[in-house]
């Protein structure tokens, strides 16, 4: 079973039809705390999955109607006390965004000077149906989902993230991919305007951020285009207003702020193999025996964290997704296809 899906009446139940575990955001805002009482809730939506602390934000009307029709998505494997949900704070204030600087402060400082009201995304290359899309075009077809994922940085920190969108998987199919399309290229807005770390001569990034995967990689059910975090919009430091998530490989792979999605039929050069071939590769699958050259990736610091409790957790292959995707590598070999 790939995705868990949960039902209220027995959320460890696997076997469920869609329709029988639809709740609406104001059931599952209003009270995921609530909700637990009586009812055994899987994993990773623990106790402390509470959205109370996050601010309101300022989306478009389509997107709150999105969003307040979320279908919601357990993903497994997970352990209730480690995959507790990293708080809202820490999920957007410690942020890896060049485009906004390198601290991981900077982003949540400078992020706000980017426009996000109206976007759109051009979709093109090796595809019958491409074009320029309105964000809401895009998104309007897809029913919203709910997936609470880890997110693991290549440079040892992770977290726990419940993110709001739409498989990518829905959005590729409807551009109708011509039998050339092997992998799909990611782009990032650039606009030095809007984006202060664009405006750095010292930045090491020839922008903009790119990235890629494969065609398959791309259709995998858990690859997720997110448009939202923790019940609302994505704050403008976590990528708004549309960015990838791919839970099984390293937190670079996940390209935020997206305006361009092209099928291609050759293998794209993404901005970190650009940059350091040795250190980053274009699978960065996670894979605690693989070690960056510069630091081992067999434990991760678990965020939140302080001095006093490190809160050190060993890696899991495949960031934990192994029986959903190590299938995609059979035959490949992990160590020189890093
Ligand atoms: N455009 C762009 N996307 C990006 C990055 C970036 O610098 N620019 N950083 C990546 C890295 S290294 C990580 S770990 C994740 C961080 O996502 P988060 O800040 O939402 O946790 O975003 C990824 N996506
Ligand atoms: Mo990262």
């Amino acid at each position: 079973m790939l995705i868990k899906i949960a039902k209220p009446s027995d959320l460890h139940e696997s076997d469920v039809t869609p329709e029988s575990i639809y709740l609406s955001r104001r059931r599952f805002m209003g009270g995921i705390a609530g909700l637990g009482a009586g009812l055994a809730l899987p994993g990773n939506v623990s106790a402390n999955a509470d959205y109370s602390d996050v601010p309101e934000g300022n989306a478009p009307a389509w997107l709150e109607e999105k969003i307040s029709d979320t279908q919601w998505r357990a993903i497994t494997p997970s352990d209730p006390e480690q995959d507790a949900l990293t708080p809202f704070d820490d999920a957007s204030g410690y942020n890896n965004f060049f485009e906004f600087g390198t601290d991981k402060r900077d982003p949540a400082r400078h992020a706000d000077s980017l426009e996000t009201q109206p976007w759109s995304v051009v979709v093109d290359g090796e595809v019958n149906n491409g074009g320029r899309i309105a964000l809401e075009d895009l998104a309007r077809p897809s029913q919203f989902e709910e997936r609470i994922y880890r997110l693991r940085c290549v440079e040892a920190w992770s977290m726990v993230i419940p993110w709001l969108g739409i498989p990518l998987a829905e959005v590729i199919k409807r551009a109708d991919p011509t039998s050339k399309a092997n992998y799909v290229r990611f782009e990032t807005l650039v606009d030095p305007e809007q984006m202060r770390g664009q405006r750095s001569s010292f930045s090491i990034i020839d922008w903009p951020y790119v990235e890629g995967l494969r065609l398959d990689e791309a259709m995998h059910p858990l690859t997720l285009l997110a448009m939202g975090m923790y019940g609302r919009e994505l704050p403008n430091q976590n990528g708004a207003p549309l960015r990838l998530v791919v839970p099984w490989k390293y937190g670079f792979k996940s390209i935020k702020s997206i305006v361009r999605i092209s099928l291609v039929e050759e293998q794209p050069m993404n901005t970190w193999q650009q940059i350091a071939p040795d250190e980053y590769g274009f699978y960065a699958n996670v894979n605690p025996d693989v070690d960056h050259p510069r630091w081992s990736q067999a434990t991760e610091r678990r965020l939140p964290n302080t001095l006093f409790r490190p809160n050190i957790i060993e890696t899991q292959l495949f960031n934990g997704y192994a029986d959903e995707v190590a299938s995609l590598y059979a035959g490949l070999d992990l160590r020189t296809h890093y």
